[in-house]
Parts: C-alpha cells; structure tokens; sequence
C-alpha cells in the first residue's frame, strides 16, 4: 500500500468563533485533505499567546475552536486532531529554528511589521517576532509535505522551506520540505466592511467579518450591508469591483459553480438582490455547523478524549523527528 502524503496545519483560538476567511482560505482545504492524505490538524494556543488573552478566554475559545473544527467537517477518526501545547516538541524545536534564522531574514516577515506596526513596539511582544520560526517547527515535526493555509500564510511557508533546507544542507538531511497549499481562488477573503482589507479576527471593528459562529440574523445584517460600489454590475474585478468580487468569490466557493455562473445567475439583477442571495447561501451552509458545534460543547469530556488520542499520535511523531534533529545537531541524549 502506497503511504500517503503528510499535510499539516493550524488554526489560533484567537476568538469565540472563526470567520468565513479562516474557513474558505484554509479549514475547507483541511476537511478536503483529510480523505486522501495523513493529516495533521493543530489548534495553536502557543500562537494565540502573543495576542496576551485572558486565562479563561483562551481556555474557552481553544475548546471552541475544536468543536468548530469537528462540526465543520475535521473527522478525528481520518486526521489527527490535537492542541499544539501538548506537544511539547513545538517549543523545543521552536528554538532551534530560532537558532537557525538570520535577524534580518525574521524582521523581512510582513505580518510582523503590520502586527508590531498597529500595536507599536512597546506592546509588541517577542513572541510576535519568533511566531514564525513556531510555525516553522509546527511544520517541520511532522515532516509535512502540503500545509493548506490562506494567502496571508504565504511568506511563513516560504521561511519554513528555506529554514528546512539550511538545515537539512548545514547539519542531515532530517526535513521534508512542505509545499504551501494554498487556492488561487478564495486564499484571501476581505472585509466586507473594507474590502481591500483581509477579513481577520483581531481587526478593529466587527461589522465587515462574518464569524461562523454569529446568529444567522447577524450575519445577514452585515452581508446585506457590505460594501459594494455605485455601478450596476455584478461581474468580477478585484481592482475596481473589490466588493462584488469578494461577494461573488464567496458565493463561488460556497455553491461550489465557478465564478462565471454566478456572474450569469445575476446578470441584470440589481445588488441588493445579489447581496441578499449571498447572505442566504451563507447562512444555510453555516446554520448546521453552528448547531453542531454548540452540540459538541455541552460534553467537553468527549472533545478532551478526542485531543488526547490526537496528542498522542501526534507526539509519536514529533518525539521521533525532535530526536533527529538533536541528534544532527549535537545536542547530548540524556543517559
Ligand atoms: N481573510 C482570510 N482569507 C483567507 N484565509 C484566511 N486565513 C485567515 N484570514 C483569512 C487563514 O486562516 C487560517 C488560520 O488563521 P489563524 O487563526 O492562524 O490566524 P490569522 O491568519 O492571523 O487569522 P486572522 O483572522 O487574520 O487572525 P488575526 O487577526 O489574529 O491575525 C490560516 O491558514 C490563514 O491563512
């Protein structure tokens, strides 16, 4: 039996919900993927430290999000589902990679400079500048070979390829090199409010991101009130059109027809029109999953099983791959 191929990713717990970027750019990919490759899925609560959350709302918010994973589709039975801080080999090659990178090559990393830009320096954390030599290890323990993430994770893939090379040519050859999945279509959803603006959880006002996890009613709301442009028609063209083509590409990749269809399934018809039909794919697709996740949290004993088989099968992993490398490194074993 052909082995398959490994893919590996991770969502932060950021928030009480996901939104509709955080699905569409990557977390569809995952439940894609799950069916024909060994997939390792990781909810990063290291990550999520670097935006300095309340104890109990990280807690809540890390056992949220794998319930959203499961009722989006994350099977526990065909993919390893697991906390990133149970395995505590992304800490410790973390460092290493840490070790391994250039301050320069690190301070080049554009998510940092927005990130540290709008927070200023004095509240920027160290933490924030290491996030991707973390992501890298994240990667590189499981000898990923696709890691499905959105457009804005592109640069991060990119460093942890040429970090697993240097490594593999200064010391043995130990990593693979994982391949960015990343869609031409969907990678980056924007703000509905702001639509040159990636739809992202920690931006500042809440009315342009629709979190799967919102009532239906608010969702709605703020799907018929996205901003749009004073033509008339619905055709797509990201540069004067940035609006509609946002709303076409997610009502694309919700009903599944290409881009063109939808262009003709609307053809003639006024905005508001179209505003509204994009609003109700939404929040039929999501309607169940929200039930479900909320389902799947009235028992936490049944989700802590389920990260405690993941833990252990992605420990297995990762013990095997950390050893490698401090062995290729030097590092004594302990006797
Ligand atoms: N707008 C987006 N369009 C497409 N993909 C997106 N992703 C995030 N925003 C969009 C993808 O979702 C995955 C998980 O993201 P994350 O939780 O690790 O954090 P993030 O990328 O930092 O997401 P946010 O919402 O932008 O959070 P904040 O505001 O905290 O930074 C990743 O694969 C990401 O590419």
């Amino acid at each position: 039996m052909a082995t398959k191929e490994r893919v590996l990713s991770g969502i932060q717990p950021t928030h009480e919900s996901f939104h509709l970027g955080n699905y569409l750019g990557a977390v569809k990919q995952w439940v894609e993927l799950q069916d024909t490759h060994d997939a390792f899925y990781c909810v990063v609560d290291l990550h999520a430290l670097t935006a300095s959350p309340e104890p109990q709302a990280l807690r809540r918010r890390t056992l949220a999000s794998v319930a959203q994973l499961i009722a989006l589709g994350l099977d526990p039975e065909k993919c390893t589902l697991f906390i990133q801080s149970h395995v505590p080999a992304h800490n410790q090659l973390a460092w290493v990679m840490e070790c391994l990178t250039g301050f320069g090559e690190a301070s080049r990393m554009t998510q940092f400079k927005d990130k540290s830009q709008k927070s200023g320096a004095d509240r920027t954390v160290v933490g924030l500048f290491t996030y991707p030599m973390l992501m890298a290890a994240d990667i590189l323990l499981y000898q990923a070979h696709q890691v499905p993430v959105g457009e804005d994770q592109r640069q991060h893939i990119e460093l942890t390829r040429d970090l697993a090379t240097r490594f593999n040519s200064q010391y043995k050859d130990t990593f693979t090199i994982p391949n960015g999945y990343i869609l031409k279509a969907g990678a980056k959803i924007y703000d509905l409010q702001d639509p040159t603006s990636k739809m992202s959880k920690s931006a500042e006002s809440q009315s342009g991101i629709i979190d799967l996890m919102d009532a239906p009613e608010v969702n709605i709301k703020k799907m018929k009130s996205a901003v749009t442009d004073t033509e008339r028609e619905i055709k797509f063209d990201e540069k004067n059109k940035a609006g509609i083509s946002n709303l076409l590409t997610i009502y694309s990749a919700l009903t599944g027809q290409p881009v063109s269809a939808a262009e003709n399934e609307f053809a003639g018809k006024g905005y508001g029109d179209f505003k509204a039909a994009v609003a109700e794919v939404v929040v039929d697709y999501f309607r169940p999953v929200r039930e479900k996740a909320l389902e799947l949290l009235t028992d936490p004993t049944h989700l802590n099983q389920i990260l405690k088989t993941g833990a252990e099968k992605a420990s297995a992993v990762a013990e095997k791959t950390l050893a490698d490398v401090y062995d290729a490194i030097g590092i004594t074993s302990r006797a």
